[in-house]
């Protein structure tokens, strides 16, 4: 799993410990589980400490839902949304804020802001979004997407869904690294329901750890999402348990952070998926690794980046 660093801004994320937690905060009034519960700034900040207090690593703050079908929102009106939220919470938490992003525009004002990391879903399509992330020396997330919110999930079509994940992350990394963005500061994102059915959602889950052969921080975000929906036939309110499921799965499969709605549980349950990933199942006659003997390294909610 291990050792990797990801350096965003002042701060060092070590991704070796244990699986991070990246809490999700909609500031927008149609995001596809939590539209409109953080459209009001207050409630927005007061939501993003909460997630702090409950564990997350990273608080990412977007203020346009990019859902199957939506319309994207004018850089404006996205960055009226997310940079009175991004000012107020880089004074209070202690955590790395991200901007959910597509906007290079949008980005360079959060960063202003005080957020340290842009998670784009284009992968850097704006021109000037490496540039922004370059001089800022931000972290950057990679995320792939086959097409636009608007119409990617009509029909899309892979030979090989995992392979061409793969090679696009890899392609977008070589593109970075040309603009001038530090390997160091990229991680990538396979993009779960992003231009994806049921079946290829499921083969990405299945073979993440191939994804761990790019050599940077594997962030992923299952929280909520359709294909949950539809393998229990649940709405939104109730994918908790599958997103419990789907994070399990993902950490012990090596990814390095998780992009989730629900901070606390997840955290719970990666407190007993990390203990166990990181156990030494070779020392079975070590006498400290019996059920009594409390958690592995690196599972409490210790600190996981450094200035
Ligand atoms: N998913 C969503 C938004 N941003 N970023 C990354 N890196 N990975 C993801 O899987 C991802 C993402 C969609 O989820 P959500 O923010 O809850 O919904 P909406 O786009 O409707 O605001």
């Amino acid at each position: 799993m291990g050792g990797l660093i990801w350096r965003c801004g002042d701060l060092s994320l070590d991704c070796g410990q244990r699986t991070l937690v990246m809490g999700i905060l909609n500031v927008t009034p149609d995001s596809f589980s939590d539209g409109g519960r953080y459209l009001d700034r207050e409630a927005a900040i007061a939501h993003g400490i909460r997630m702090v207090d409950e564990g997350a690593d990273i608080v990412d703050v977007g203020g346009e839902s990019t859902r199957p079908g939506s319309d994207p929102v004018p850089a404006e009106q996205e960055a009226e949304r997310v940079l009175p939220v991004i000012e107020a919470l880089a004074s209070k938490v202690p955590v790395p804020i991200s901007i959910d992003t597509r906007k290079a525009s949008v980005a360079k004002a959060a960063l202003a802001a005080g957020a340290t990391i842009v998670n784009d879903v284009a992968a850097g399509a704006d021109p000037d979004m490496f540039p922004v992330v370059r001089e800022a020396g931000a972290g950057l997330v990679l995320m792939h997407m086959l097409g636009d919110p608007k119409t990617m999930q009509i029909e899309p079509r892979y030979d090989d869904v995992v392979a061409e994940v793969k090679a696009f992350l890899r392609g977008r990394l070589e593109v970075a690294e040309l603009a001038g963005i530090e390997p160091d500061r990229l991680c990538v994102d396979p993009g779960i329901g992003f231009g994806k059915t049921l079946e290829h959602n499921l083969a990405l889950l299945h073979h993440l750890d191939e994804l761990l052969e790019l050599g940077r921080p594997l962030l992923v975000g299952p929280s909520r999402k359709r294909f949950i929906g539809t393998l229990l036939d649940l709405p939104e309110t109730e994918r908790l348990e599958g997103t419990a499921g789907a994070v399990a799965w993902c950490a012990a499969k090596g990814a390095h952070i998780v992009r989730v709605h629900d901070v606390l549980p997840i955290r719970r349950v990666l407190g007993v998926v990390d203990a166990i990933a990181r156990s030494d199942a070779g020392s079975r006659s070590d006498a400290g690794s019996g059920p009594d003997a409390g958690p592995g390294p690196g599972t409490g909610t210790s600190s996981s980046f450094s200035a």
